[in-house]
């Protein structure tokens, strides 16, 4: 019998000047870089956007790094789940070529004082439960892209205020970084995939499929002909209720501006926050156009 062989785990980096030296080397041969840019606690999710970037980049950085400054006073920064033997092991043998995985210190060193503060769709759904959020989610971001200078980066589509804002403040600065949103990977019962799912108890667990449910109720509607926008998040808002979720927000809005809508008669984005029990998770889904994520 021949000995299983196990790829190899990415080389691993905590210092971003020699980090810096492998990828100005792939540069000069003309590799387009990639970035993927996670938090860690990698599950299939992650990892579709680390097998695209992957296929898509002839160099391919993924980072991992719980970034303090996006979590509020009250959130999980100090519990959120660190599994750095385990991500190393996901990432081999997928064509990665380094992680940038940097220390708190270094990242945001004594008397670090600059933000990227974002306005307009930031301030709306997460931006409003969630304040200082993507003040903290933009500063680390645009100094992953200085350390790594990628050509392309990528984004889930789970979290899409996140991408959506990404794609802003590139635009906005004036970054050369072409910004890749891929699709949500969800369970094979609907639960999208988040590092936070491991904090539910079965029971939370069965009651957080309300959240893809009412998405899905919200498509149909759409699909049968409903447009009024109160009609469809009554009745979300009812199929969250059923399974006692506590609800951040309901909304249905502009992909673009995420402006809320009253009539759906074109793509609208059907977005959720909500807690069960202590665990907060968002989802989304596009309304009115072909959905390639049923
Ligand atoms: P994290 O939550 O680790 O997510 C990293 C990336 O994976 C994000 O772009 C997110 O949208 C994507 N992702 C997570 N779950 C997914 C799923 N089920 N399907 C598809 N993509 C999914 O988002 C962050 O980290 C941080 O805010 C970060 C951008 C790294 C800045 O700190």
């Amino acid at each position: 019998m021949k000995a299983q062989t196990t790829a190899a785990t990415p080389p691993a980096f905590t210092d971003a000047v020699a980090l810096g030296a492998l990828v100005a080397d792939a540069r000069r041969q003309g590799k387009p870089i990639g970035l993927v840019p996670t938090m860690g606690a990698l599950h299939a999710g992650h990892l579709s956007l680390v097998d695209t970037a992957a296929r898509e980049c002839g160099f391919t950085v993924v980072t991992i790094f719980v970034n303090p400054t996006q979590f509020g006073p009250n959130e999980d920064f100090a519990s959120y789940p660190r599994t750095l033997d385990a991500d190393l092991q996901a990432l081999a043998g997928r064509g990665i070529d380094a992680v940038f995985v940097p220390s708190t210190d270094a990242m945001y060193r004594p008397g670090h004082s600059t933000y990227v503060e974002m306005a307009g769709p930031a301030l709306v759904l997460e931006g409003e439960f969630r304040p200082g959020h993507f003040r903290g989610v933009a500063t680390v971001v645009l100094k992953l892209f200085n350390l790594v200078r990628p050509d392309r980066a990528y984004f889930g589509r789970k979290d899409f205020q996140q991408a959506l804002l990404m794609r802003r403040m590139v635009e906005d600065l004036n970054l050369p970084i072409a910004i890749e949103v891929c699709p949500i990977v969800r369970e094979p019962d609907g639960l999208a995939l988040s590092s936070r799912n491991v904090y539910l108890s079965p029971d939370e667990r069965r009651r957080a499929l309300a959240i893809s449910q009412s998405l899905r109720l919200a498509r149909e509607l759409v699909e049968r002909g409903t447009t009024d926008a109160r009609t469809i998040l009554a009745r979300m808002h009812e199929r969250l209720a059923a399974d006692d979720l506590r609800v951040d927000y309901v909304a249905l809005a502009d992909p673009n501006t995420l402006e809320p809508v009253d009539v759906v008669n074109r793509p609208v984005v059907a977005a959720i926050a909500a807690r069960v029990g202590a665990t907060r998770l968002i989802d989304n889904e596009m309304l009115g156009e072909a959905s390639s994520e049923k």
